[in-house]
């Protein structure tokens, strides 16, 4: 058996897993339990991997989080918790490793050697929860199985795969059009535009601020024309307003969160005053569901979901203890206690336990206090956008992704890292997240390109771009009042490094994607630990480099003034140096260790041996990508195998088989290089332009058409 079950109370299913594994009794492997607290012997060399959206490092060893969906913008190393509640590892050692989920829908400490270094100690809430011990033969299978336990990733549109321009916010519709524009009199790539919360009127969802918007319907088809599709945001709380249909309705249906007096929780955060849809129960979260219906009668094809841990900036009761503060403290000589008890009223107001504690839910019947399962939230306002969503069409790919997001929503929809800040430390742990990420089932993700806060230096946003160009998700957002960040935002020169950039990733969609696929398919990782494929102990270290998909290995420069960056190849690999889509260099390189120079306007990445690539031509946007030929570089030793995933990118068919693999073999016998392709469905590829680079030898060019 590679997963075994143990339950301690339990109060609800979280929705995570999607196989019904029986709980054992009796002896737990690995841990030593005492009720709600499990402790597991780290050796010295033991490697933890997980926790999904978090920061710090990819290996999580010396510090403690906790899963508990917080909406906190300053993700500094000091912070136990972001946006998502992930709660499965890998322990990764010499001899033993295995994966453990925490399926629970309250806080769970992870202890990950902080408070012992020898010691991982976790600590569950309340002390409902399954606990999952999956095994397995290796860690590609562990990951593997896991991903199984919980089951297939959600797939966006092709078109999502594209460059996503947003901005908090583009304020009319003259704004957003003039941006389209601009992109497209530049021939810089784009396929989509967001909407960000001005967008509304007032801050209501589903609702359109008519004299920023007057001719939205037009605005959106004129766009999508165009090959530029716009991305409204939807937010958690729904906005208390005599005569707004959808507040008004779900008062009378009592589809709102509940105070203790059983009447609509009122919270406060953008629009003012607002109620919680209960999305834990099933028949509020379809009725929510549903009103996207509104926006996608419109023309819109994607959404973002927002605030959904549920941040509070205030409550009523929150302010009235606030105000109280204010008037005891009125007149009096304030000293170092009661000053700053009397700034914490304030600075305390958001986000609170006390708020947390203090609204209910009716999860079909069961009256749940929700601080007993916040991290359940997030997860099912998505699972409500993509159940009312399949409803509306069930054989259309939306783009749907949420900021709050726990185990299990990724069959839903994605999520973005929230609300990063233009700094090289972001950058580095946008890196980092990626493989933990991918653990946990969150293959459409990303980071907000150039930083979400703060002001971004030309460097930087180049920088960021060149690992951007490499996650499904590539969206360039940035907040109200910082520096603007738009490709052209910085000048000519940084503009036509940011186009180059942009216009490798069009050319790099046809791996990305087919990656992509495959991964959502076999319950792969796109993107993993060197030690997933690397046994040796420097490999096992290594965080600044990771591999993306069956072929590369990238190493992204995130220091700012760099000329260049440390690299350590495992084995002997393939070096691209890019400096644009036309202006690749490839030297292969011998196991072992270098500096490798990369100015700022170069990037590098690896093909690894026995493997290639394979690149498209760029386009305006996704859907104009002509892939009738494409440029395939093998590095070759003996023999390299790829298969080339493609589908229609638009409908769910693929589930049922509909979609085209080609089957790329590159042998070389003695000296003779024999390319054979074999095609699986109908693939729209007309030619192969090979080329093969090995080991000191000449490079071969070969074509193969189909
Ligand atoms: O922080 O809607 O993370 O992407 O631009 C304010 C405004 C609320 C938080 C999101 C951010 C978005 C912003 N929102």
């Amino acid at each position: 058996m590679k997963i075994r079950k143990f339950s301690f109370g339990k109060i609800v299913d979280c929705n995570s897993v999607i196989k019904n594994i029986k709980a054992e009794d009796g002896k737990i492997p690995y841990f030593h339990n005492d009720n709600s607290k499990l402790i597991f012997k780290l050796e010295k060399e033991d490697l933890v991997y997980g926790l999904g959206e978090n920061i710090r490092g990819i290996n999580k060893r010396g510090w403690v989080f906790e899963s508990y969906c917080t909406d906190d913008p300053n993700h500094s190393q000091d912070k136990r918790s972001l946006y998502g509640a992930h709660n499965f590892l890998i322990i990764h050692g010499v001899d033993r490793s295995f994966g453990v989920l925490i399926d629970t829908p309250s806080k769970v400490k992870f202890d990950v050697g902080y408070s012992k270094n020898e010691e991982l100690y976790i600590e569950v809430k309340g002390n409902n929860y399954d606990l999952y011990i999956i095994d397995g033969d290796n860690l590609n299978d562990i990951s593997r199985e896991f991903r199984a336990l919980i089951g297939e990733s959600y797939v966006p549109p092709k078109w999502a795969f594209g460059y996503q321009q947003s901005r908090w916010s583009y304020k009319d519709e003259e704004e957003v059009r003039t941006l389209g524009d601009k992109f497209r009199e530049k021939n810089i790539p784009i396929d989509s535009i967001y909407l960000d919360i001005d967008y509304m009127e007032r801050f209501k969802n589903f609702t359109v601020n008519r004299e920023a918007f007057p001719n939205f319907e037009d605005m959106v088809s004129d766009m999508k024309k165009d090959g530029i599709r716009l991305i409204p945001i939807i937010d958690a709380g729904v906005k208390i307003e005599e005569g707004y249909d959808i507040y008004e309705e779900g008062v009378e249906k009592g589809y709102y969160c509940k105070d203790k007096d059983g009447k609509p929780f009122v919270a406060a955060v953008w629009p003012g005053r607002v109620h919680f849809p209960d999305f834990l129960n099933s028949e509020a979260r379809l009725w929510f569901g549903k009103k996207y219906k509104w926006l996608v009668d419109k023309g819109i094809d994607g959404f973002w979901n927002d605030m959904n841990e549920p941040a509070i900036f205030y409550s009523e009761e929150g302010l009235k203890k606030a105000y109280e503060k204010v008037e005891e403290s009125k007149n009096k000589n304030l000293d170092i206690y009661s000053f700053f008890a009397l700034k914490d009223a304030f600075t305390g107001l958001s986000n609170s336990q006390a708020d947390y504690n203090s609204f209910y839910h009716n999860m079909d019947g069961n009256i749940i206090k929700h601080n007993d399962v916040h991290n359940l939230f997030g997860h099912n306002m998505t699972r409500s956008a993509a159940e009312g969503l399949e409803s509306i069409d069930s054989n259309k790919r939306f783009l749907l992704f949420s900021r709050a997001s726990s185990i299990g929503m990724h069959r839903y929809g994605g999520i973005w890292t929230g609300d990063n800040t233009s700094l090289w430390e972001h950058l580095e742990m946008n890196v980092k997240m990626m493989p933990n990420l991918n653990m946990c089932g969150y293959l459409y993700t990303g980071a907000d390109t150039g930083g979400f806060g703060g002001n971004c230096t030309e460097d930087l946003m180049k920088r960021w771009f060149q690992f951007s160009i490499f996650t499904p998700l590539f969206r360039n957002h940035s907040a109200m009042g910082t520096r603007k960040q738009e490709p052209f935002a910085f000048g000519e020169e940084t503009e036509g490094t940011l186009k180059k950039l942009i216009e490798f990733r069009y050319g790099f969609i046809p791996y990305l994607y087919s990656e992509y696929m495959k991964a959502a398919i076999n319950n792969d990782l796109m993107f993993k630990p060197l030690s997933f494929e690397y046994m040796d102990e420097t490999s096992r270290g290594i965080e600044d480099q990771i591999l993306l998909g069956d072929s590369l290995m990238l190493a992204p420069i995130i220091k700012q003034n760099a000329k260049g960056r440390y690299v350590y190849l495992p084995e002997d690999m393939l070096m691209a140096k890019v400096k644009s889509l036309d202006e690749i260099n490839y030297e292969v390189m011998t196991k072992g260790h270098y500096y490798i120079q990369a100015d700022i306007d170069e990037f590098i990445f690896f093909i690894r041996k026995d493997k290639m690539l394979v690149l498209g031509d760029s386009a305006k946007n996704v859907e104009s990508i002509k892939n009738e030929e494409l440029n395939l570089i093998a590095f070759l030793e003996d023999r390299a195998n790829y298969i080339l995933y493609d589908d229609d990118g638009m409908s769910k068919e693929y589930m049922k088989g509909a979609y085209n693999n080609i089957n790329i073999e590159i042998k070389n016998e003695d000296g003779d290089i024999n390319v054979n392709c074999k095609v699986e469905g109908q693939t729209d590829v007309k030619k192969l332009n090979i080329t093969i680079i090995s080991k000191n030898k000449d490079n071969i060019k070969k074509s193969y058409e189909f």
